[in-house]
């Protein structure tokens, strides 16, 4: 079929089983009409799984994955200038689980990778007009970085190659013409090579998450609390920007435990979060200092944006008690302390005072907001 990509069109040739799906979501991202052209080739036949001699392998990571992965959401990318190249390929992979997508150019590839999702392999022809393989390459690495790349060629000298794997990160060299059954294994390889790295990429971020966030209430934890307030101190004293500090305690919360069980206290510290995050902005953040006690970490906010920030607080804890096992009520209150951050300050400055202000909070009477400006500090001392 033909996709158009911009000004231009490029030409996609899939595998049976995956082209509806592919037309699906190449239809939406490009968000322009497809025209589809059905191939009329016959199937070749299924992989062998005899090792490969000829082909080059950087690194096989794939090995460690099972065999047996789903490779129907991938595509793996074609570009040569030999319209014949494109189609024997397009014969070849007919029967594989994965989109086949050829393209005449590096360009038209660049344009396609910037609104296809999931490009596992990029293999490209070395020699083409305009912008040779490795040029493609290299540029192709900031669209799909964890792709990996392959180079096809019937030319090949050293210097091409190892500029081709050294630039281009090319981990695969694969000579024309090919073995049949020798590419499809490298393709697949490198689709199960391209599934790990995706796998270790997520397995990073749920780690990093893991790591800043507070396992009971789900909101950020001490440190990373502690973090992005370092981070926003800096960014005042650079840029003479509002910073604002909330802090607040759960009133008579031992009695809660004590009265109804450590669960339900957990219950009741999963609630506050809740109306915590309901009350925020994106931009603010939100995270359990320890214990019953909570910060909100303010950017971009002068004091008047924070006290109206801890009013709807109080408001909302006061105002949804819980109910436990559908007949007792909880009804729980917090005292809430708001502060400033002054020119002078240092972060351990912007707690102290905040947890001054929730002391005054509870001390006046709890469930009830008390303010500090950093001017406050000045006068009183
Ligand atoms: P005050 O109004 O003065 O704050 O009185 P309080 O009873 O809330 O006193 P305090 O803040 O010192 O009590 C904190 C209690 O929080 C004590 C501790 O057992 C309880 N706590 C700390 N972490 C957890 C937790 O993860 N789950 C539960 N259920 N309780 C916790
Ligand atoms: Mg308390």
């Amino acid at each position: 079929m033909t996709v158009p990509i911009g000004d231009s069109t490029c030409e996609v040739f899939m595998s049976q089983e995956a082209d509806e799906r592919f037309m699906d979501r190449a239809s939406l991202s490009l968000e322009q009409s497809c025209l589809y052209e059905r191939d009329k080739l016959q199937p070749i036949s299924p992989v062998c799984q005899s090792p490969s001699p000829g082909g080059i392998e950087m690194s096989d990571l794939s090995r460690t994955v099972d065999d047996s992965i789903d490779m129907s959401p991938f595509s793996v990318v074609v570009v040569d200038d030999d319209q014949n190249i494109l189609h024997s390929l397009k014969r070849l992979t007919r029967r594989e689980p994965y989109s086949l997508i050829c393209v005449n150019s590096g360009a038209e590839a660049l344009k396609l990778l910037e609104v296809t999702p999931q490009v596992a392999v990029i293999i490209s022809d070395q020699r083409m007009p305009v912008m040779n393989g490795t040029d493609f390459l290299v540029k192709s690495r900031k669209l799909a970085p964890l792709a990996v790349r392959m180079l096809l060629t019937g030319y090949s000298d050293i210097e091409t190659t190892v500029a081709a794997m050294n630039e281009g990160g090319a981990t695969r060299y694969i000579s024309k013409p090919w073995l049949e059954e020798e590419l499809l294994q490298t393709i697949q390889g490198g689709i199960r090579h391209y599934y790990v790295q995706q796998l270790h990429m997520e397995q990073k971020i749920e780690f990093e998450r893991l790591a800043m966030t507070d396992t009971l209430t789900g909101l950020s934890n001490r440190r990373h609390v502690l973090e992005c307030l370092e981070k926003e101190c800096l960014r005042s004293h650079r840029y003479g920007c509002q910073l604002s500090l909330i802090m607040f305690d759960i009133d008579n919360f031992k009695h809660i435990n004590d009265l109804l069980g450590h669960a339900a206290g957990d219950d009741v510290l999963r609630k506050i979060a809740k109306d915590t995050n309901n009350v925020i902005r994106i931009s603010d953040i939100a995270g359990r200092y320890g214990g019953d006690e909570f910060v909100i970490l303010l950017p971009e906010s002068n004091l008047s944006d924070a006290i109206s920030v801890a009013s709807r607080l109080l408001q909302s804890v006061v105002g949804t008690p819980i109910m436990q096992n559908h007949e007792s009520i909880i009804s729980v209150s917090v005292s809430i302390g708001v502060a400033l951050f002054g020119p002078y300050d240092s972060p351990m400055d912007l707690i102290n005072r905040a947890d001054q202000a929730m002391y005054r909070a509870k001390k006046n009477g709890r469930n009830r907001v008390e303010v500090l400006d950093f001017q406050d500090d000045q006068e009183e001392s």
